[in-house]
């Protein structure tokens, strides 16, 4: 049997460059190698208020984009979190054996809860369901961008304490990150990763921005006051232009180090620009012909959740069983 991966996206904006390179592109290379699952998390985005309309709406869109990505829906499978109603059950049996504490100091929660007036305790739960939505699949592999690091190793240590207080009952995942781009910076400000949730037009580049707007924002991107690409002294903006080019381009070290010495910032720019458009060309024509193929995506996640549903429910079923829960029928 083949090792199994969890991985999952909120639908809580547009889907960017960072997500794409952090996540997405690598996920649609392990397909072969290991039983994918990977999840539209809608439960994670509602921690922050979400409109219903523009929610609902979000969750098709990414689903269409998974697709057009290349995740294949016959050796993957694609689930809306919501519609398996054992995450959210798992995730309150593990909220349980979690103290409170772990949950304070993680550092999504202290930056997201900074810009809230009133903090959801789902914001505090979120890394539980989290835990959850990895534990619920007992997956072996976790890929991800930088930023979900220490969310992966407070899994572990759920899954530790569960397995120490009712017995071995779950699977140790890791992390999985790529080797380059794992930590997509914005645009407007590389000191600063490139999310979803950050506001500013020139932020981030989505995966479905025109080919004019993608170059318009790169050929804006905050670099320094030096005129070339200096590879003994890159500024974070220089930086990360180069970052997303070699992602991209799946170029070596060397490569870059050859092709870029020397040149110019504004002759940089250009080069990332017609890299990122080439690639994301294709990737935006799918994406259309699949919303335009009425009922797909809808049959598609459907059967996605019938896949998965024996997986977990023999995971409930078992935790029930550790805990004491009732089982008698
Ligand atoms: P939000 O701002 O709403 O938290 P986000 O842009 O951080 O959203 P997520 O849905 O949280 O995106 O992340 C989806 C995947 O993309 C995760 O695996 C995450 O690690 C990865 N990812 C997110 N941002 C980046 C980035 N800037 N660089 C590389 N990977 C990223
Ligand atoms: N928290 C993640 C999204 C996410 C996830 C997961 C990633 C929810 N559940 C399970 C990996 C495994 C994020 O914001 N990127």
């Amino acid at each position: 049997m083949k090792p199994r991966v969890f991985s999952g996206v909120q639908p809580s904006g547009d889907l960017h460059i960072g997500n794409y390179l952090g996540a997405l592109k690598h996920w649609v290379k392990i397909q072969d190698e290991y039983e994918c699952i990977f999840g539209i998390v809608d439960l994670h985005a509602i921690t922050v208020y979400q409109d219903p309309a523009q929610l609902r709406n979000k969750i098709e869109e990414l689903a269409a984009l998974f697709l057009a990505v290349g995740i294949d829906p016959q050796r993957s499978s694609i689930i809306v979190q919501s519609s398996i109603p054992a995450h959210a059950e798992l995730a309150w049996m593990l909220t349980c054996v979690t103290p409170v504490g772990w949950l304070t100091r993680m550092t999504q929660y202290k930056s997201k809860a900074a810009a809230q007036e009133t903090v959801g305790d789902g914001l505090l739960q979120y890394p539980v369901l989290m835990a959850a939505d990895i534990l619920l699949y007992q997956a072996q592999v976790v890929p991800v961008g930088d930023d979900q690091v220490q969310h992966i190793e407070l899994t572990r240590d759920i899954a530790q304490r569960f397995n120490h207080l009712y017995g071995e009952t779950f699977v140790m995942p890791e992390t999985r990150l790529p080797v380059v781009g794992a930590r997509i910076m914005g645009l407007d400000n590389p000191e600063a990763k490139m999310s979803k949730s950050t506001p500013g037009s020139h932020h981030a580049v989505a995966l479905l921005d025109p080919p004019d707007v993608i170059r318009q924002k790169i050929m804006r991107a905050t670099t320094d006051s030096k005129p070339a690409v200096d590879f003994d002294d890159l500024g974070p903006g220089v930086r990360n232009l180069l970052t997303i080019f070699q992602a991209f381009a799946e170029w070596s070290d060397e490569q870059m180090r050859a092709h870029f010495t020397g040149m110019r910032y504004s002759e940089l720019k250009k080069q990332v620009a017609d890299m990122v458009i080439a690639c994301l060309e294709p990737i935006q024509k799918r994406y259309h012909e699949i919303r335009n193929e009425p009922g797909y995506v809808t049959q598609v996640l459907r059967q996605g959740a019938e896949r998965v549903t024996p997986i977990a429910n023999a995971t409930i079923r078992l935790v029930k069983e550790r805990m004491g829960l009732y089982t008698g029928f």
